[in-house]
């Protein structure tokens, strides 16, 4: 039995239990059919009339051909109109603490239950093929398989949107996707549209100022936090309201790749992050995360200076901290990416008894869109595909349509019916109860008062960031300006930036063009939030697992301290990465020893991996400094800030590939070059490189 699926069996498993029922496996004593079950005697070649000579024509008639190209022909569906780049997997929900204060949604309060989930990860504007690591949102939607119905939180990595009002969703997106005079650029926000766009809305300020920061870059999709983003309610057994909003947060840590890694890496990996997930839960280093709510009581909804139901709005943590009561766990890959990655379908709408909806305005239009969107893109049945439907009994009145599975029995297909077939449940019964909120105004196409103030939390988030993160949001900033060639764009969206900051306005206009204000537009408020800045989410427990670790060799290398550190790291649930010079056999100094690479020089990048050790061998090291690939492995991942670890002769060639050859104390006084991550050892022992693990942990 796999490990992943044998580490869930027990708990959490009813949605694999469910999916077993539609899993088969191809296996060589199974034999080939039509899809219409006949055994076939041939996969290769079409009916044709042949004679020994000569190549007759291919006949219509042949079953099989026909059948092989009509199923091959049809095999693409929509893709998603955003959010089509993505990938996901199985895991568990697990409750540590009850919310039945707020809430008696059983998921939330009862804490002896396993629920089944499955998560996927995205990014929003780029198509099916395009690469992981480009500047993004990153979706984050989450599917809970509870016993009382499916529960969807369609979150995103960031906690806030572009935009308050659904009826403006078409327009963040065309603007975002690519232009329609030329369809460029793919999966890019640097281009005039987005700008445009973002100049227009002041209300978009907020999020564009998350997403030029490192949380548009992530590390991988295991170092993200979750937002469910709108507010939702909670209903608990008194029947009292609080309003809340959904987050997650990775025991990881959160963390993200620099700019410079995530451009290389769209051209020389374009699936890291979807390589990343899959090679973790492989490996058994499932990703978790933190579940927690933040609860406003309904008495309390005008307490604050922002509109709660606003989702340009955080709820700032020093005011409504998150409590954390559950964890999110990723434990199993999917069998097949079509059937449950591309054809797994989330709808806002679907809550359970106990959660419900708020007036936000961008939530109640989502409300509509996303079971909308499903019809299109997979039919009106969608519900009753494998992955989508719940793990509690389905009933009712529905019926028919494209592609319907369920074959339900009985002489009435209406309510109410003389048999009493079907009848509604009671609220005692498990029946979902609607809050009677009294609702009192005027027909209007507009929005409430506190909907109007679109810069104070740009500014709040601004003066959060760290001095690095700040750095990043204006290199972001220029490389995006950089790439709109209208000045009318930049030169606006300079004066905008004035709106937040004006160092951060005179600092970009400088590099992007446009005349740089004077002036502030308006005067920054000061204030800062915790939990904004990344640098707030260390690790929970640092640990290497999982971290990828390139070794460096060629013939000659010193073996004593190539298998002391392959062997550290394997304990430790790293991934040690063999490159050598080339693929086939290296042989070490003793001339006997050998490894057999997993890649090399030319096929691997540093981009690729966390951290990089070079062992000692002065055949190997001479091969390695002579190699121009070699030396740039080096002077990427230094460059790159990873933490880099040598012994014996590889220290010198890292000293001089970094271009600090001499300024180093060497023995344990490499205090320059540690400040930077890097771990050198003149004399390999093979009991010293934890040093170069604790590194790699931070
Ligand atoms: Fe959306 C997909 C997240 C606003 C309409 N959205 C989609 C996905 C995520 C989000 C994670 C991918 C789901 C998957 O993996 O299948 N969307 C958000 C968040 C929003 C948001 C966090 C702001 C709070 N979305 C939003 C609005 C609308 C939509 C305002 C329309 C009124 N979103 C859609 C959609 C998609 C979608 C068109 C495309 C594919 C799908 O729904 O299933 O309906």
């Amino acid at each position: 039995m796999e490990k992943a699926q044998q580490a869930i069996m027990g708990h959490g498993s009813d949605k694999i239990n469910d999916l077993a029922q539609e899993t088969k496996e191809m296996t060589s004593s199974a034999r080939l059919t039509t899809d219409y079950g006949v055994k076939q005697t041939s996969a290769d070649d079409w009916l044709k009339v042949v004679s020994q000579d000569k190549q007759g024509p291919m006949l219509l008639e042949d079953p099989l051909g026909r059948e092989r190209i009509h199923r091959f022909d049809h095999e693409r569906i929509p893709e998603r109109v955003v959010h089509a780049r993505g990938s996901g997997a199985f895991g568990t929900f697990t409750l540590f603490e009850s919310a039945e204060d707020v809430t008696c949604a059983p998921v939330l309060t009862d804490t002896s239950r396993k629920t089944p989930i499955f998560i996927r990860f995205s990014t929003v504007l780029g198509s099916r093929g395009s690469a992981d690591t480009v500047r993004d949102v990153r979706g984050f939607a989450v599917k809970f398989y509870t016993q009382e119905g499916n529960w969807d939180i369609v979150a995103n990595n960031i906690p806030v949107f572009f935009i308050q009002d659904a009826i403006k969703f078409p327009d963040v997106i065309h603007a975002g996707k690519p232009e329609p005079h030329n369809e460029v650029p793919q999966a890019q926000t640097a281009h005039n549209n987005f700008w445009d766009f973002q100049f227009n809305h002041t209300e978009a300020t907020h999020m564009f100022m998350w997403a030029m920061s490192d949380r548009g870059i992530p590390r991988s999709y295991r170092m993200m936090q979750g937002f469910g983003v709108n507010t939702f309610t909670l209903l608990n057994a008194k029947g009292e309201r609080h309003f809340v909003k959904f987050v997650w947060t990775p025991e990881l840590g959160v963390h993200s790749l620099v700019w410079d890694e995530a451009l290389k890496l769209a051209g020389e990996d374009p699936d890291f992050h979807r390589k990343d997930l899959w090679e973790a839960i492989e490996n058994g280093v499932y990703p978790k995360w933190k579940f927690g709510i933040q609860v406003i009581p309904e008495a309390d909804e005008h307490k604050f200076d922002f509109d709660i139901l606003d989702a340009t709005k955080i709820w700032p943590e020093d005011l409504i901290p998150v409590r954390y009561i559950g964890q999110l766990e990723l434990n199993r890959n999917p069998d097949e990416f079509f059937t449950q990655v591309e054809q797994i379908a989330f709808c806002t709408s679907h809550i359970v008894p106990g959660i419900g909806f708020s007036n936000d305005p961008l939530l109640q239009g989502r409300n509509f869109s996303y079971f909308d969107t499903q019809l299109s893109r997979l039919g009106v049945n969608w519900q009753e595909l494998p992955i989508n439907r719940p793990v509690c009994p389905v009933m009712n009145f529905n019926r028919d349509g494209a592609m319907r599975h369920t074959i339900t029995k009985g002489t009435v297909n209406y309510w109410p019916n003389r048999f009493e077939a079907c009848p509604p449940a009671s609220e005692a019964e498990g029946g979902y109860a609607e809050y009677a909120e009294k609702i009192i105004g005027i027909k209007a196409r507009a929005r409430s008062a506190k909907f109007k103030e679109h810069f104070n939390q740009a500014q709040l988030f601004w003066n959060s960031m760290s001095p690095i993160e700040k750095n990043h949001i204006i290199n972001a900033l220029s490389f995006e300006l950089d790439h709109c060639e209208d000045p009318v764009v930049y030169t606006r969206m300079v004066k905008r930036l004035a709106d937040i900051d004006l160092g951060l306005a005179q600092t970009v206009a400088n590099m992007v063009g446009g005349e740089a204000p004077t002036e502030a537009t308006r005067p920054n408020h000061g204030r800062k939030a915790p939990n904004l800045s990344m640098s707030d989410f260390p690790p929970a427990k640092p640990s290497i697992a999982s971290r990828r670790v390139a070794i460096l060799v060629a013939d000659g290398y010193d073996a004593v301290a190539f298998n002391a550190v392959y062997a550290a790291l394997t304990a430790a649930l790293a991934v040690p990465l063999i490159i050598g010079t080339r693929r086939n056999k290296i042989i070490a100094a003793d001339g006997t020893t050998h490894i057999t690479p997993h890649h090399h020089l030319e096929g691997f990048r540093s981009v690729m991996v966390d951290a990089l050790f070079i062992p000692g061998g002065e055949k190997s090291v001479k091969t390695l400094s002579q190699s121009g690939r070699a030396v740039h492995w080096v002077r990427e991942a230094f460059g790159h800030l990873k933490t880099i670890g040598a012994t014996g002769e590889a220290v010198a060639f890292v000293e001089k590939a970094v271009g600090l050859d001499g300024q180093i104390q060497v023995s344990s006084g490499d205090d320059l070059l540690e400040s930077f991550g890097v771990v050198t050892l003149r004399a390999t022992k093979p009991d010293s490189f934890g040093e170069f693990k604790e590194i790699v942990k931070g």
